[in-house]
């Protein structure tokens, strides 16, 4: 991939759209009541661009938090960022002052774009901190808000010139091991992801209508709803809430094709096979968490669709193990994509022989920089990510998923991987969801705790549990099975979709 010294990213995926690709007229975005065609998308972000300039005062370098449910302004308000070289803070929807708190100071946030409806915790985080001096609503009541200004700027904004490898993108991952950290992606990165996995994988067409769940303050929802199918002059739609049933009825409003979300979504939706089966659905993308290969047969028979399955990471940008559907394998996430190199390592770097489980690391396009980060060192080696997987690969180069590094339960002695007493469970028919983790034990240092949702018609006893295990036990090696047993209403979950293994601890 080569990229010339001087790139915008809004220049080549927005401006060139309108003014070179002829594509000004199409439809981009819709949601909320909105429908944008390219061009009006553009209209907006130059808006916008022009109120960060001149009535907030931003110089390129900035970083401008942007907070709200994904919603068309968010991508306008996006947009306008990098138009004016800005940096982009994207936000989870429903992170709090304190937590908005943290990021602002670690990001040194000095600007913000906010959705009127989230603006609270917002401004309660700003007043806590010294950095934070101006902010911009929109969808606001009253005076003030960020439309009024933009209605004062109609003049086309003449984008900064930022350099290919000026920062563009600041993104926070979810931290779910400590205090967050901030990932640095350059305006060639948000290119090379548009150039990897997209064509090779997923192979969507101008006609694709893209929706799915994560936020747009999740790479994989940036990606996925906006700078995907706007590189190939498709369009988006973007739900505000996006739980299985506003999903479900967003695909049969808009007629969306192809969908972005994570394993649990998938298993829920399944039980709509029908009704799915008769949208326009016809590539699903299922990523932030191992795909079981009971959910990828689930969904293929109940809405005869094969799962794309792809690992990413916050720290990549997006997608770099994957495959599309005919090349998907039950239990294996893909191969490295082109343009990134996956390797299975041990605990010296040296790589293993096929089949042997070890440290997954990753080198591509993108790649991890911590923002003023002392564990950069620890994820990050000579030119290779560490993405704290436990992954084998097998003889055809398809990797396969084990388990994240600090989700492996040491129990009298024996490594056992939560993820897979999960899939073992997960193929009883009583359970709806499950999640393992390891909890103290004098005897054995650690058992396996499994916590269970169960399908309607499953009554929660010691005869289920005695069940469940002997279904571990006949599935999978034996010492696996969980030994404590507890039914629950629901799992801890992650905004990005992701099971709370450490939560699980207190469960029950
Ligand atoms: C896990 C997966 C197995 C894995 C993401 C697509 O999830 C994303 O980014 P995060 O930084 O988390 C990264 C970690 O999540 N994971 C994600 N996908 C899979 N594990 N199979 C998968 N298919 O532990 C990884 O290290 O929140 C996903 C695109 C962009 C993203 N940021």
């Amino acid at each position: 991939l080569q990229f010339p010294e001087q790139l915008n990213c809004a220049s080549e995926l927005l401006d060139k759209a309108v003014d070179e690709r002829g594509w000004g007229e199409r439809l981009c975005l819709q949601g909320s009541g909105i429908r944008w065609t390219y061009r009006q998308l553009r209209e907006q972000a130059d808006r916008i661009a022009h109120v960060l300039v001149q009535d907030m005062g931003l110089v390129p370098g900035n970083r401008v938090l942007l907070r709200g449910p994904n919603h068309p302004m968010a991508v306008a308000c996006w947009f306008g960022v990098m138009k004016a070289g800005g940096i982009a803070v994207a936000t989870m929807p429903l992170l709090r002052a304190k937590e908005l708190k943290t990021m602002i100071e670690i990001a040194q946030v000095s600007h913000a774009l906010c959705d009127g409806t989230l603006a609270a915790d917002l401004l309660e985080a700003a007043a806590a901190s010294l950095q934070l001096r101006q902010i911009r609503c929109y969808r606001q009541e009253g005076e003030g808000g960020l439309e009024a200004l933009m209605a004062r700027h109609d003049a086309p904004f003449c984008n900064v010139a930022t350099a290919a490898d000026d920062t563009c993108i600041l993104a926070f991952t979810s931290g779910t091991t400590g205090i967050p950290k901030a990932t640095m992606h350059f305006h060639r990165d948000v290119m090379a992801i548009c150039a990897c996995w997209p064509p090779h994988v997923l192979k969507a067409q101008a006609d694709d209508v893209f929706m799915g769940s994560p936020p747009l303050g999740f790479t994989f929802g940036l990606g996925g709803l906006v700078l995907f199918p706007m590189s190939i002059g498709a369009s988006t739609a973007l739900l505000e809430k996006a739980a299985p049933p506003q999903l479900l009825e967003g695909l049969q409003q808009y007629g969306g094709t192809v969908l972005f979300t994570a394993p649990t979504n998938y298993r829920v939706l399944a039980q709509q096979g029908e009704a799915i089966s008769a949208t326009r659905l016809r590539k699903c993308v299922s990523a932030g968490e191992a795909l079981p290969a009971a959910t990828r047969a689930l969904w293929k028979q109940a809405t005869g669709i094969e799962l794309i399955d792809g690992i990413g990471a916050t720290e990549l940008l997006h997608i770099f193990i994957s495959a599309d559907e005919k090349a998907a394998r039950p239990g294996a996430t893909g191969k490295a994509i082109p343009g990134y190199r996956a390797e299975v390592v041990d605990e010296d770097g040296r790589v293993l022989p096929p089949g042997e489980v070890g440290k997954l690391r990753v080198k591509g396009p993108t790649g991890c920089r911590y923002l003023n980060d002392a564990r950069q060192a620890v994820y990050v080696k000579d030119g290779w990510n560490y993405t704290g997987d436990a992954y084998a690969m097998d003889a055809d180069g398809y990797f396969h998923y084990h388990a994240r590094t600090d989700d492996m339960i040491i129990s009298a002695g024996y490594n056992i991987a939560a993820p897979e007493v999960e899939e073992a469970l997960m193929t009883h028919p009583a359970v709806a969801e499950c999640g393992a983790t390891g909890v103290p034990d004098e005897e054995r240092g650690q058992i396996v705790k499994a916590c269970v949702v169960l399908r309607p018609g499953f009554a929660a006893g010691p005869e289920l549990v005695k069940a469940l295990q002997e279904h571990v036990k006949a599935t999978v090696a034996p010492y696996k099975y969980p030994r404590a047993v507890v039914f629950v209403e629901a799992l801890p979950r992650t905004q990005t979709g992701k099971l709370q293994r450490f939560r699980l601890k207190e469960l029950g």
